[in-house]
């Protein structure tokens, strides 16, 4: 981990926050002094506020010589985000990224602390769902929006170390951030914040959730819309779909050794009459090679494995075997003890055979070798 870190940059989505900008960013500013190792910028992203918010930071430059602002069409929180995170990384040299609310719910005040731990984390979040954090202000609505969003990306966008996968105040090391490539989302409301932790996620990022208290905004209204609130919910079946690439890909490969064992079976014992009690096996040997092959150069050729090709291919077989006499016991007791239609055994034994095999190969043979997200959370803050 670097810990040569010199430009942070809070980039400040704004929809209509005239009556806020102000004082969010005199209390951003005001943390300057505390950071001395550090040069503090604000890049303002607006969405060309009907309110004049634009106008109004513009004025405020000259007080604020590190005061950035960029100006386009709306179309939602996260595509402002996709903007304005890829302008600080290529133009501001953000070597950390502070994601932030501009209404003051998110409390500025706050900055030294996260920089100060993101000196052992990758990513920092503002966690209102840790011991200590809270949302005094929320109706029952949206805690109940909130609590349903957290729960869905936990469980099924493969996040569930995290608490709050939903908060919008993170500090993020540049480095993690940029292997996340952000501008490739899909998303182009707020369900952006639950893509980004669940991608950071999968990149292996160390991550830190410290209490936050979730203020009420100082003015205006929330800009959280049903259409950002119906992106979300649709987002959560992409999500599962992105984290589960490996295992669609393990089934399809499944697919095909059902054929090749079928297909061998057939062959056996209906062309060249060999006895069922041997084509069986047989015919699960030839799915087991044709399984390796692509699976090892196909399903899970990204992964970082250490294991040499020949321990791979032994593991495989191991895995096959134990699966493989599962398969053949289950195939024998299903024809002599069952009685059931022998193909009907043998697909029944390739089920059960693939669920082991899964297991096994996932968890043994293709193990990825990189360190665990290391998760802290709680009070253990003394930086
Ligand atoms: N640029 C831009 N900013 C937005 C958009 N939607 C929301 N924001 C800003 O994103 C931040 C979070 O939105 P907010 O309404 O506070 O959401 P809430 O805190 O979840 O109720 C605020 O600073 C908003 O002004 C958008 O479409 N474009
Ligand atoms: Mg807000």
């Amino acid at each position: 981990m670097s810990n040569n870190i010199k430009n942070i940059c809070v980039v400040l989505p704004t929809y209509n926050e005239a009556g806020n900008i102000h004082s969010t960013l005199e209390k951003i500013f005001l943390n300057q002094t505390m950071l001395h190792d550090y040069k503090l910028s604000v890049l303002v992203v607006d969405d060309n506020s009907p309110d004049n918010t634009a106008e109004l930071v513009r004025s405020l430059m000259p007080k604020y010589s590190r005061l950035n602002l960029m100006s386009g069409e709306k179309k939602g929180l996260g595509d402002a985000y996709k903007r304005g995170i890829d302008y600080a990384l290529k133009n501001l040299g953000a070597d950390l990224i502070i994601q932030m609310d501009a209404d003051g719910q998110h409390d500025p005040g706050l900055i030294p602390k996260f920089i100060g731990l993101a000196k052992n984390y990758d990513v920092v979040i503002g966690s209102r769902f840790v011991e200590g954090g809270s949302t005094p202000y929320f109706s029952s609505y949206r805690l109940l929006l909130s609590k349903l969003g957290n729960f869905l990306v936990r469980y099924l966008g493969a996040a569930y170390v995290i608490r709050d996968c939903t908060s919008g105040y993170r500090v993020i090391k540049r480095e993690i951030l940029v292997k996340c490539q952000p501008s490739s989302f899909p998303t182009r409301g707020y369900s952006f914040q639950s893509w980004l932790i669940c991608e950071l996620l999968r990149q292996g990022a160390t991550i830190k959730e410290s209490p936050i208290i979730f203020a009420k905004r100082e003015t205006g209204e929330s800009k959280l819309s049903l259409a950002d609130q119906l992106e979300f919910f649709l987002n959560i079946v992409r999500i599962r779909f992105n984290n589960s690439e490996d295992f669609i890909k393990y089934c399809l490969v499944g697919l095909s050794g059902v054929i090749v064992n079928l297909g061998v079976y057939y062959y056996l014992t209906r062309f060249i009459s060999f006895p069922i009690t041997l084509s069986s096996p047989i015919a699960i040997e030839a799915s087991i090679i044709s399984n390796f092959f692509l699976n090892n150069f196909w399903t899970f050729k990204a992964r970082p494995v250490k294991k040499s090709f020949q321990t791979r291919l032994l593991n495989f077989h191991l895995v096959a075997g134990v699966a493989g006499i599962i398969n053949y016991l289950l195939f024998l007791a299903l024809v002599y003890l069952v009685n059931i239609y022998d193909i009907l055994a043998v697909l029944l034994g390739i089920a059960i055979g693939i669920i082991f095999n899964y297991a096994g190969n996932s968890l043994w043979t293709f193990r990825k070798e990189i360190k665990k997200p290391l998760i802290n959370r709680g009070e253990d803050e003394k930086e």
